[in-house]
């Protein structure tokens, strides 16, 4: 027995043990794999192989910082004479996760499992042993997912035509049919062989070889293979960079969108999964930078208030155990579990939109406040259409909450606010699921004020000015293919001080920018950039004016602005205070 709703025989045990309440909290929806795995919330990645050796990144940097002849060597090294199955599973289990995705196979094609259409697999190395049976076998036994994660581009395998470093090479004799033959025999055979599975993971999809027709095949051969798999958006085209989301998700198959290295906008129509590392490289590297609890804590709390899953990644060290150090964070993260799984396991994200400093869950009747960062006073939500009738908080302390027409207001004595988060429970007088999502108001003085810009993406309105003063971090100001140069210019109103902006692009491609205030129609600078990027903050000496411009100078392609917030204060609230 594998988990809880594939084959019939498993879903007949999965129904009786979910009746005697083994499976009390983990039990999903046992007829809807999607929402089943919707429920969980929280995966391990697990990113491994021979290249743990060197302590470099997994397949990029065969071919860049190790000479491929050497990188393809390295498996004969590979002897993780530590590795313990059951240990990995129950770290993944005691943090709280209830899936586990292991790297069948990365972009450098070694295979983690004792594959017939290859040499280059586990069963050649020292160690011999079948990792991923081994794998299967303890998620089996610990009500854990398996899961594997599986390269589609294979910089390794002379049949597929680029190589490295980074797909950059051409191989000297391709043969794409023949290698998607390899792909699908190779994929099949992990069904057959460690299946039912919960989800197929894949990655490498954005290279030419790749197409819409081979991705489209594969996710069909495969829900035949198993109708219960669940499959990601990189088995086929049309994933947008590394936000993740699948554009004309219509013709291009794929259960789920997924962002990565970063925390998906909010997101409720289309199911997402937000992939992460615990450090900064997939593989291990050793003394690499580990997020605190409380980034670990907070990413998963804005995820799953975001409406998303959260894959969090470890790369296990070359003698085959997790580092202690990162075994400690995720232990840290399944007793806060442990405490306030309620507000994360089986809910939806919403209805408030999750900003920097807040997200909400809801389940049932319930909705749950997470305060992720306190303004001065009191917290401030826009109105709902339902009763509170009840109110409480679940981190310890007192909660004042006071619902009117026109606000909801939140009040937390000092004392009683949780670092990390302050989790206020309120309970409607009805469930919460047909609330329409609400954005919280920022503190931008120039949400919703009049705004133009020197070009618009294709003169369309879906693109216009307008959508970088919305509030709404899912609408952007785009400019057409091939710009430049470009302004944004709002008009406030009225004159207002400010000292900080913050602007997040949706692209990296403003090289060099200008802010600057209209006094008697000529424009003075009073700020200069170069890069903009996903999040640019800062803050300066305060300028008190109406009409606020940001003057793009130079960008590699047509800028493209999510948001510009213009604010009075040095701190970033994007909770309104009263
Ligand atoms: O396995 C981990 C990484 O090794 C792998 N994905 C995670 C889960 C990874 N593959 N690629 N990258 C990370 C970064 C690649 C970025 C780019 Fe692109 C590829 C830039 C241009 C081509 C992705 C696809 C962003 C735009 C198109």
């Amino acid at each position: 027995m594998k988990t809880c709703g594939h084959n019939q025989a498993v879903r007949a045990v999965g129904i009786f043990l979910c009746v005697v309440g083994v499976w009390a909290q983990s039990c999903p929806a046992a007829d809807d794999p999607m929402q089943a795995w919707r429920d969980m919330k929280f995966g391990l990645f697990v990113h491994w192989g021979p290249v743990s050796l060197v302590g470099t990144e997994i397949g990029w940097s065969r071919g860049r910082e190790v000479p491929s002849e050497e990188y393809d060597q390295l498996y004969k090294r590979f002897n993780p004479t530590l590795f313990d199955a059951e240990a990995w599973v129950t770290v993944a289990k005691r943090a709280g996760m209830k899936y586990l995705v292991l790297t069948s196979k990365h972009h450098d094609g070694f295979c983690l499992w004792p594959s017939k259409y290859t040499d280059y697999h586990i069963g050649n190395t020292p160690f011999k042993r079948d990792v991923m049976r081994e794998l299967a076998d303890a998620c089996a036994k610990h009500g854990i997912q398996f899961c594997t994660y599986h390269s589609i581009c294979d910089w390794y395998h002379p049949d597929y035509p680029l190589g490295s470093p980074g797909g950059r090479t051409k191989k000297p004799n391709p043969d794409m049919p023949r290698y998607y033959e390899y792909l699908r025999n190779q994929t099949r055979e992990i069904i057959e062989n460690y299946g039912p599975l919960g989800i197929m993971w894949f990655d490498g999809e954005w290279e030419e070889p790749w197409t819409l027709e081979y991705g489209n095949e594969l996710y069909a051969y495969l829900k035949g293979l198993q109708p219960t798999l669940v499959i990601n958006n990189r088995v086929s085209k049309g994933r947008q960079g590394m936000a993740g989301v699948t554009a004309q998700a219509h013709l291009n198959a794929g259960d789920y969108d997924t962002p990565e290295q970063r925390i998906g906008n909010f997101q409720n129509d289309r199911p997402w999964e937000t992939c992460m590392t615990i450090c900064q490289q997939w593989a291990w590297k050793p003394d690499d930078v580990m997020k605190s609890e409380k980034e670990c804590l907070q990413t998963l709390v804005r995820v799953v208030g975001g409406d998303g899953n959260l894959l969090f990644n470890v790369g296990p060290m070359p003698d085959g155990r997790i580092e202690p150090r990162q075994v400690d964070r995720l232990m840290e993260m399944g007793r806060w579990l442990d405490r306030y799984g309620q507000t994360i396991y089986g809910t939806r994200g919403g209805p408030f939109k999750t900003t920097a400093s807040l997200a909400s869950t809801y389940q049932g009747n319930t909705i749950y406040i997470h305060i992720l960062e306190w303004p001065d006073g009191a917290i401030t939500l826009p109105p709902l259409p339902k009763r509170i009738v009840r109110s409480s908080i679940l981190t310890g302390g007192s909660v004042t909450v006071r619902q009117t027409a026109e606000a909801i207001t939140i009040v937390v004595p000092e004392g009683d606010r949780d670092p990390i988060d302050t989790i206020v429970a309120l309970t409607l007088d009805g469930p919460a699921d047909d609330i329409e999502p609400v954005a919280l108001p920022s503190a931008s003085l120039a949400a919703g004020k009049e705004a133009r810009a020197s070009n618009v993406f294709q003169n369309s309105d879906a693109y216009g000015p307008d959508k970088a003063f919305d509030d709404d971090p899912g609408t952007r100001w785009a400019t057409n293919a091939g710009v430049e140069q470009a302004w944004l210019e709002v008009d406030l109103g009225r004159p207002e001080m400010i000292s900080r902006v913050v602007i997040s692009e949706a692209y990296d491609r403003v090289r060099r920018f200008e802010l600057q205030y209209a006094d008697d129609g000529t424009w003075t600078t009073f700020f200069e950039g170069e890069r903009i990027g996903e999040k640019f903050a800062a803050g300066f000496e305060p300028v008190t004016a109406q009409r606020i411009r940001l003057n793009i100078l130079e960008a590699t392609d047509g800028p493209t602005i999510w948001e510009f917030q213009l604010l009075a204060t040095r701190k970033t609230p994007l909770v309104v205070t009263p």
